[in-house]
Parts: structure tokens; sequence; C-alpha cells
């Protein structure tokens, strides 16, 4: 078995580690452990059972060209799997944003009494970019009018969807003439999933472009919904200090954990949370209060909203359970391990499911309604009190280590940072760019994943890229590694930053690193990128920017769907692991090179996140070449040999 510190470099996911084994309790890197070594054919992409024929593989090392019993090749075994990747993945995401939408419609009509519009100028701008009169009719009568209108990118059978038209114009009529604009989020992913039935598309570069097209439908359609709508209703995200790990547990308290995706429960929570009688109950048992905090993506919303502290991204779910202080996990969707509810078995914790599409082993099911939210919310809550005098108090851990950061950038407030508060305009930003003081931009963005050292990845990249000069936005679960390792405070910018980012940095006191949200806002990234295009001086299009994106530990579906409607949007991509597709070369060659001859982006695979850095560096120079910019005024700096200096997983 490895050691905790060849498993993750976050000191308070080591602490855990020690206390799981110690315990015997198993956790998804023992689980890793046991699984070697994985399917050969499985992990590049060879292996194929979508009929009955099968299943059926394909030799890699076969002298001549295998097929499957269909006759299917490599090439269209592997595209057809990737593209069911990107199908759940998209869908995944749609859902999300469907719910946020059915929340709005309800809070417009009424139905949803616990919710109000919390940003109306949100509201109304986006209602006009929907061509939704105003006037003077009613919020919630606007409010209903845009989620009708949000519903029709849905189940849209001829057209393009609404957000579509935010991306550069050039970037529009680049897909147009590729036929890759999304007809309805819903539309496109039905028809992948068609597509990849035996017999129907048997080319494997028409798979991926509709897979990106289908993409496409996530990251303009599904995605940008649920991050746009969940302003509208939860408001405007805004700068915030907060803490980070598993430290921010507190003895004294009723913890609660909030884990997965949707805001529409975690944000009543957050409100229910200082109930009196949610108070009064608390001291009936002996404890101070409910002490809430997230992991992965609904951490994020609540942070971003509210401040509320973090416990910890993806690999931490089940580290959590075992400091022995956590009353109730409550879950709705997407990157909950199906192992929690065995775990919480063995202890005092409760695992609590609230949404009717995801239902686990050994969970109480308490079905949220946007109708009862916030008594739903309550008797969660009360439910998650009962258990505080149950806790076995000589099995508690609570690791002592947190960090501080600040949370809550969005494409708005970048604007307002940047281009200073009297004066909002991205000019600031791009003028930066071009003079060579900030080197380029990348979004470093992801889930965590056993094959990686937890949060490695994640924080060796994002510190060459800082240290050469590359500002950092970040989302999900790679937001919580970096904030951990206290890149997310304005402070850091002096220790880790090259001279151009750190005067940047210094100016305006924002973090090297920004945070702009969950998974889902890699939206606000697409807009933001599409707002530097129209600010003016960095060519036509997405593709044209000194910009990159990277994913060094990503595990989920989402994950790829989002990596094809970024590489789909222009963006060249490296993921620290690679597609599964290296077995099908037609595929790695098409997804790795011969697509950006079609949207501008690309992948790259590379595991080492120093030299994926570098390709990164490498990428951001050529595009300033092309662009005929002034080279970077700084030096390059390489490893912790340069620039500023390296920077502990505790801060
Ligand atoms: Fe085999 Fe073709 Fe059926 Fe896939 S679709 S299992 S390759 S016969
Ligand atoms: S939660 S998709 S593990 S980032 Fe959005 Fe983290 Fe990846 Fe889930």
């Amino acid at each position: 078995m490895k050691e905790a510190k060849d498993r993750s470099i976050d000191p308070a996911s080591q602490c855990m580690l020690d206390v799981t084994a110690q315990a015997n309790l198993e956790t998804a890197w023992d689980r890793f452990d046991k699984m070697q070594p994985q399917c050969g054919f499985g992990q590049l992409g060879l292996c194929c059972r979508h009929c009955a024929m099968g299943p059926c593989r394909i030799d890699p090392f076969a002298d001549e060209e295998q097929c499957g019993i269909c006759g299917a090749t490599a090439d269209i075994i592997a595209a057809r799997h990737l593209a069911r990747m990107i199908a759940s993945g998209a869908a995944a995401h749609g859902d999300h944003g469907r719910g946020v939408v059915q929340a709005l419609l309800f809070t417009g009509t009424g139905e949803a009494r616990d919710y109000e519009i919390k940003d109306e100028p949100k509201l109304k701008s986006i209602a006009a970019e929907l061509g939704i009169e105003a006037g003077d009719r009613s919020i919630n009568d606007i409010a209903r009018d845009v989620a009708l209108k949000c519903f029709e990118d849905f189940g849209r059978q001829h057209g393009e969807l609404n957000f579509i038209s935010r991306a550069p114009e050039a970037l529009q009529a680049n897909w147009r003439k590729h036929g890759l604009v999304p007809r309805g989020i819903d539309r496109e992913i039905v028809e992948l999933i068609d597509r990849t039935h035996m017999g129907v598309d048997n080319d494997y570069r028409n798979i991926i472009l509709h897979g990106i097209k289908t993409a496409l439908g996530d990251g303009w359609g599904g995605s940008m919904i649920a991050t746009e709508l969940s302003d509208i209703l939860f408001k405007l995200p805004q700068a915030t200090r907060a803490a980070c790990n598993l430290g921010v547990l507190r003895e004294d308290c009723v913890n609660v954990i909030v884990h997965g995706h949707e805001p529409t429960l975690s944000d009543i929570i957050v409100a229910a949370s200082s109930d009196p009688e949610i108070r009064d109950a608390c001291k009936a048992v002996g404890a101070e209060g409910v002490r809430l905090s997230g992991i992965c993506c609904t951490a994020n919303e609540i942070l971003m909203r509210h401040g509320i502290p973090v416990a910890g991204n993806f690999l931490q779910q089940e580290l959590a359970i075992a400091t022995g202080v956590v009353e109730a996990m409550i879950v709705d969707v997407q990157c909950i391990m199906p192992a929690l509810g065995k775990l919480t078995k063995d202890y005092h914790t409760k695992l609590i499911t609230t949404s009717p599409r995801a239902k686990f082993p050994f969970a109480e099911h308490i079905e949220f309604k946007e109708e009862e939210a916030y008594n739903i919310a309550k008797r969660i809550l009360k439910t998650a009190i009962e258990g505080f005098p149950k806790r076995d108090k000589s099995r508690i851990t609570i690791p002592d280590v947190t960090s501080d950061l600040v949370a809550g950038f969005t494409a708005e407030s970048v604007f307002d940072f940047l281009g200073g508060r009297y004066k909002p305009s991205y000019r600031p930003l791009n003028d930066a760019i071009i003079a060579g003081r900030l080197r380029g931009a990348a979004a470093v963005v992801g889930c965590n994943n056993p094959k990686v050292t937890q949060d490695m990845g994640h924080v060796q990249m994002t510190q060459e890229l800082l240290r050469n000069d590359v500002l950092v936005v970040t989302t999900g679960c790679t937001a919580v590694a970096n904030a951990k390792a206290g890149l997310m405070r304005p402070e850091t910018a002096e220790e880790c930053c090259g001279e151009g980012l750190r005067e940047v940095c210094r100016a305006v006191g924002i973090p090297p690193v920004l945070h702009v949200g969950s998974c889902a806002d890699i939206s606000r990234i697409l807009i933001i990128l599409s707002n530097i295009v129209k600010e003016g001086g960095l060519g036509e299009t997405i593709a044209d920017l000194p910009a990159a994106g990277a994913a060094p530990e990503w595990m989920s579906e989402k994950a790829v769907a989002i990596g094809f409607y970024v590489i789909g949007s222009g963006v060249y991509t490296v993921l620290g692991n690679p597609l599964p597709v290296q077995g099908a070369p037609g595929v790695t060659k098409f997804v790795c090179d011969e697509v950006a001859e079609i949207t501008g982006g690309k992948f790259a695979f590379e595991s080492d996140p120093i030299k994926a850095a570098h390709l990164i560096l490498d990428h951001i120079d050529r595009q300033r070449a092309a662009l005929h910019l002034a080279p970077p005024m700084y030096k390059q700096a390489y490893g912790a040999t340069a620039g500023g200096k390296a920077v502990d997983a505790a801060g």
C-alpha cells in the first residue's frame, strides 16, 4: 500500500488517510490499488459492448487491422465510446441547468414560495438579451418568461441555442460553416446516442464532430443556463473571503456537509441553518449550532455566494466522514461515490439523498421539492441534529489544517476588478496581455483522480503557470485544490508569481488564481474569453487568444463534455489523463491535431504537470507571435528555480 504522502499532497488528506488505514476502512485509493492492473483494452478505448454479438475487443499488438464482429475498427469503437461519454456529461450538466430553470419558473409563478429573485439587474439584462420585454411588468412575470425561453433551448428541433450569440462573431460563423451550432441541448444528446448505436454512424470523424456539437450544447447551453439563472435566483457571486479544508469542521457543532452540484437545495439549506428553530434544536442536544460546509461543486456554489467554508474536493468525501464529526452528508447529484453509504454505517453519519434521480444504498431519502424547499431543508437539518448525541467521541479526528481564500469572481466582476471600479472594462486586462506584462491566461479545472497524487497535478501546474506570468482562472475541484494550497490569497502573488503577474495582482488586489465557481461555471470562462476578444487587440476569435485550458486530474464524463466544448470553442487543452482513445490512431490524431483545422482548438495529453504547463506556455508564446505581440516582458522561469518560490500544499 502506498504511503499517505504518495496518495495526496494535502496534509489534511494525509492525516485522514492514516486514520482510515488504522481503522481498516477502505477509501477510493485502496479500491484503486485493488483494481490494478486496470484493463488495458478499456484504457486504450478498444472494447465495445454496444450490441449482443459482443463484447468485442481489439488487440492493439496485432499485425493486421482488427475489428469487432460487426466490422467496427478501433477508431469506430473508440469514437463511439468517447461520444457516449460526451453525451452523459452533457446530459448531467443539462439536467442541472433544467433544475435551475424549473426553480426560476416556479419562483415566477409563485409555486416555489421560498425562493425569490435575488439579482433583479441580472434578470433584466438576461431578459433583454433573450428579447423579453421587461417594461413595467413584475419581476416574477419577467422571471417566468426567462425560464420558459430557456426551456426552449432544451428541446428545440431547428435553429440555434440562445446564448450562441454571445460567442465572438467569427467563432459563430465558423461553427455555422461546419454545422456545429447546437439546435437543442437534449436534441443533440439524443442524436449522439442514436449515432453510436450499432450500425449507425461509422465514420469516426463524423461521430466526434457531432460530439463537439453536443458538447457545445452543454457549454453554451446547459451549463451556461445553469450559471446565469443561478445568478438570478441566488445572486451574482461577489469576491468573498472564506476558509477551506477539513479543519473547518467543528467538534462543538452539528456538522452538515452538502455534496454534489445543484444550488437549488444547498442555497436554501444555508438560509435554514440559521433559523431560530434550528438553533434551538442544536442547543437542546448541546451543540453550538450547525456548521455547514461543502464538498465538490456544491461547496463552490455556496462558497461563491455565501462564503460558506469548503470541507474538501472530490477525493475527500470519504475522509470527511472518517473525521467522526459529520452528522449528515446531504447529497444531490454527480461525483458522489456509491461507497459513501457503506462507510456512513461505520459512523453515526446519515447519508441523505435528495434527488429522485440519485438514490444510494444505505442512505435515507428525503426528497427535495422546490414548492416545499424551506421546510424540507429544516427537516434535513433536524435529522442531522438528532445524530449529534450519537457521536463516538473516541473516534474523532479533525485535522488542524485550513487555508484562507478569496473566491467569487465572475465574468462581470473580473470586469470590475481589472478595469477598476470607476471604469469597468476589460481594457486593462487586454492591455496587460498585449504589453507582455501578463504572458496570457489559462483555465485549470477538473476533478481528483486516484491515478494522480491528490491535488499535485493542479497545484504544480498552477504554480508553474503563475511563475511564468500566466493569470489562472479555475473552477471545481481544481479550485479547491488551489485554495487548499494557499494560491487564492491576494498575498500569494508576492510569493509565487512572476514579476508581471505580481504587478497586476498588486495593482488590482486580486489573487493570482481566480475562483470562478463550479464545473458548470466553466461557462463563465467562455464568456470571459468572448469578452476579451470583443474588447479588441487580441484577434477575432477565441482560438486567436494567448490562452489555454487544462484538466490535470480529470475523471468524470462531464469533464469529457467540458473538454470537447472547450476545444470546440477554440481552446488548446492539456489533459493530465489521456482520453481513452490511444488504441485508436485515427481518433487520437483527430482530437489531438486535425480537429484544430475545424474548431481552432485541440487536445494534448501530458501527465507531468510541469511539462503540461510548458506545453501551455509554448502555445501561449506561439499565439503571441501570431498576433505580432511583444514578447513577454519578463523572462521565462522553469520549476522552482526562478520567479517566485513554490508554495506547499498547506499554503
Ligand atoms: Fe462488437 Fe460491433 Fe457489437 Fe460493438 S457493435 S459489441 S464491435 S459487434
Ligand atoms: S465536482 S466533475 S469531481 S471537478 Fe464538479 Fe469535482 Fe470533477 Fe465532480
